[in-house]
């Protein structure tokens, strides 16, 4: 019988409109992960899409970016935590990190910024040896131009990494440049990454990791800018005479607005005081308990991370060939089912 390889995975990360999901569906040579129009957020949860490329078998993670515009940096952030942590403790091994970025951004905005800090964070230095960087859209830009910006993101915004062992690489569009940079990754060794070795390795609270760290910081001045606000209305409101009621109004209207954000801010900074690897190790053990000697290990490890990822139900087929690889002749709603 011919030897498979257990399926490995890769993270790919990047703003909204970066092109993830279309770099996964290039991969996979079909529409497998919804792709967005350019302004609105498009993948909106973390999605799981299984590759065949040979001999290898690869779960593609596809992530929602930052910036995105519906939901916030912490929920992502617990999701991408909790995805990383169930892969970590199931011994499924991380080939590595694909960071997508435009090449036809004309500024490295505020949210390339911040999406590209909480990736860092996330990785960790030991990490990068596994991390390529790549730049896409190539064929939207005149390639003086694009050149130019290449060199200013190797230069300065990427400079640190490259110097520690990470790569970057372009990506023009179609379906053999996705499979070369894929390849790149699948050549390495499984690496770990900070984020895993704090919530999984230490027991961490989420806010206490390097890439919780920066989303508390960042939700702590804002919880500053809004109380500072709220102050300043509750002096101005003091400070009105009795007979300038609209005005009164106005300003409690303000005030309920500033409130609602604060209290959001709140809510947001708690749900970051989660121990995110121990909690998903709890329930990976009970969700295990009986289920590996049920299924072989294909099959059950696909099993357990549906409960930390989305899997489109376009992928049924490619998963039950995989099973049949493994020796198990299961479909996806029998997986499912456990
Ligand atoms: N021609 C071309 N179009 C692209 C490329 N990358 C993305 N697009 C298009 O840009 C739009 C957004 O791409 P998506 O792949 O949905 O972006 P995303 O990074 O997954 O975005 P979110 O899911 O919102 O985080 C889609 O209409 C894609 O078809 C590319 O390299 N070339
Ligand atoms: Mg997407």
């Amino acid at each position: 019988m011919e030897k498979h390889d257990a399926p490995s995975m890769i993270v790919v990360m990047g703003v909204t409109g970066a092109g993830k999901s279309f770099f996964i569906n290039q991969l996979a040579g079909r529409q497998l992960a919804k792709e967005g129009s350019d302004l609105d957020s498009c993948t909106q949860g973390c999605q799981l899409l299984p590759i065949t490329l040979g001999h290898s078998k690869v779960m593609m993670i596809d992530t929602p970016g930052f910036d995105d515009t519906q939901r916030t940096d912490s929920e992502i952030l617990t999701e991408i935590a909790r995805i990383l942590s169930a892969q970590y403790d199931l011994g499924v091994e991380l080939k590595g990190v694909i960071y997508i970025h435009r090449i036809t951004d004309i500024r490295y905005g505020r949210a390339a910024v911040k999406t590209f800090e909480i990736f860092k964070k996330i990785c960790g230095q030991t990490a990068l040896n596994n991390v390529l960087l790549v730049t896409s859209r190539w064929t939207e830009v005149d390639p003086t131009t694009g050149a130019e910006r290449e060199r200013q993101l190797k230069d300065k915004f990427w400079a640190y990494m490259l110097g520690h062992g990470s790569n970057m690489s372009r990506f023009h569009g179609d379906r053999p440049s996705a499979v070369s940079l894929v390849s790149q990754l699948l050549q390495k060794d499984t690496v770990v990454l900070q984020l895993q070795k704090e919530l999984v390795d230490e027991g961490k609270q989420l806010e206490d990791t390097m890439a919780g760290a920066y989303v508390s910081n960042n939700l702590e001045k804002l919880k500053q800018q809004y109380q500072d606000e709220l102050a300043s209305l509750e002096r101005l409101k003091q400070d009105l005479r009795d007979n300038e009621r609209a005005m009164k109004r106005q300003i409690q209207r303000d005030w309920q607005v500033e409130s609602a954000r604060l209290k959001q801010i709140q809510n947001e900074q708690v749900s970051l005081q989660q121990a995110v690897g121990v909690e998903v190790r709890q329930e990976i053990q009970k969700k295990r308990s009986g289920l590996t000697k049920v299924l072989p290990y294909v099959p059950a490890v696909v099993s357990i991370l549906a409960a930390f990822v989305g899997i489109p139900p376009g992928v049924t087929e490619i998963f039950t060939s995989w099973f049949a690889d493994f020796g198990g002749n299961f479909d996806m709603s029998e997986i499912f089912a456990f």
